[in-house]
């Protein structure tokens, strides 16, 4: 069936969009069988960091005072400063709106006490299937912490997720802080040094094989500063190259680099507290030259390095880029994003992931996304038309599904 306007495209791609099942490659997100580490409901959707660094910017209370208030306090409090004392205009103040609409509640009464109540009625198993089914989701990616307490006792305890979550191993202190990550590896026993010396290289080597053992995880992930560099005689780059890396190759599984996050520019802000940093993406390069069999997912998070990064991946095909990461997820850079990498890499990319915190925020992360990669696609596809082109459903179908789903798979050499 040959699409022969420009209304019946706009019209098909929409469609297409609405329908195609989302893997979402990166949430902070959990099985719902891994107890309170996930989160959902109107409180948790309030209280999301982004929203307390925009709600400490009306108020003269300090983040410590603003942090020991039960969480509905916090909600209430951005409720009414946020969203009543002045309009809910931020991408993030906007994203609770299409949120609690999409849940199906009525806005029109702006009330919050009414919309907590209604969300408590659910089990999480039952919001998370809402949740999935109403952001057309079918598999979630998390971000799985062996460093964290909370989060290790459940794999411990030989505990497997949800099939529709999968694992993503985060392994930030190895590369970011190695000697913050001696005394927790030590006192998981494993015998390393506070350099990377050959006792540490073999501790560390046996830490990553034995959880992605236990985790079986899609990807290695890490958060890099600005400043990460790569060769470098740091214990951090050693680790890198002499464990991370080779530990990647053998398990089969790309590693996942997300460079420019500056932690904590502000600490009393904590979660909030976190910025952003030009990086220098040659590091990025000369590892994609020196492990051409070494499969690297990339996201950076400066605005400024995205060309450089577009450029980098049509250089290297183990390059995937992906996403419009947290300062990035905001419609004036995701579109500049969207159709740089459609014009510089056609559909070879992954264009974006939710970095969802809370489940709910799934409904506004991927709807006002779609919204803008449908504007892209039909000016995309209206210069093929113009071109003499001709265009069925069925290649919208295929190419939209490369893009939400099937890049993804394809690079990490798994089907669903
Ligand atoms: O390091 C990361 O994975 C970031 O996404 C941080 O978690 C950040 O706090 C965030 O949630 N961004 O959206
Ligand atoms: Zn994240």
């Amino acid at each position: 069936m040959f699409i022969r306007s420009i209304p019946e495209l706009r019209e098909t791609v929409q469609e297409v969009l609405a329908h195609q099942p989302i893997t979402d490659i990166h949430t902070h997100l959990y099985s719902p069988n891994m107890g309170n580490l996930l989160l959902w409901g109107v409180d948790e959707l309030l209280t999301y960091h982004y929203l307390v660094a925009e709600v400490m910017r009306w108020s003269d209370i300090s983040p410590h005072e603003f942090y020991s208030w039960p969480k509905q306090h916090q909600a209430d409090y951005i409720w009414q400063v946020l969203f009543l004392n002045h309009s809910p205009l931020s991408e993030a103040q906007r994203g609770v709106l299409t949120t609690l609409q999409g849940l199906g509640f009525d806005l029109e009464d702006r009330d919050l006490n009414k919309y907590r109540a209604a969300l408590t009625q659910s089990t999480a198993i039952e919001h998370v299937e809402r949740v999935l089914r109403l952001a057309h989701i079918d598999h979630i990616v998390m971000t799985n912490d062996p460093f964290d307490s909370l989060e290790r006792a459940f794999w411990q305890a030989g505990g497997k997720p949800n099939p529709r979550f999968h694992a993503a191993l985060r392994i930030d202190p190895l590369v970011r802080a190695y000697g913050q990550a001696v005394p927790q590896l030590r006192a998981l026993g494993y015998d390393v040094d506070d350099d990377a010396g050959e006792r540490s290289i073999e501790g560390v080597r046996r830490f990553l094989h034995d959880w992605i053992a236990r985790m079986n995880p899609l990807y290695m992930a890490a958060s890099l500063p600005p400043t990460f560099r790569f060769p470098d005689y740091t214990p951090e780059a050693t680790i890198l190259r002499r464990c991370v890396l080779p530990a990647c190759r053998e398990a089969g599984i790309p590693f996942a680099m997300m460079i420019g996050a500056e932690r904590l520019v502000n600490p009393a802000l904590g979660p909030a507290g976190d910025g952003v940093g030009w990086a220098d993406l040659s590091s990025v390069a000369y590892l994609a030259r020196e492990y051409p069999d070494t499969k690297f997912l990339v996201t950076a998070l400066s605005r400024e390095n995205q060309h450089e990064l577009i450029v980098l991946a049509r250089k290297f095909r183990n390059v995937m880029v992906f996403g419009c990461w947290w300062f990035l997820n905001n419609p004036v850079i995701i579109d500049e994003m969207t159709r740089m990498r459609v014009e510089m890499l056609g559909l070879s990319f992954i264009p974006q992931h939710s970095d969802a915190r809370v489940l709910d925020q799934l409904i506004y992360k991927w709807a006002h996304f779609k919204a803008i990669l449908s504007d892209v696609l039909v000016d995309q596809y209206t210069a093929l038309l113009q071109a003499g082109w001709r265009l069925e459903r069925a290649e919208i179908e295929r190419d939209v599904a490369d893009l939400l789903c099937n890049n993804f798979w394809r690079f990490v050499g798994k089907s669903v």
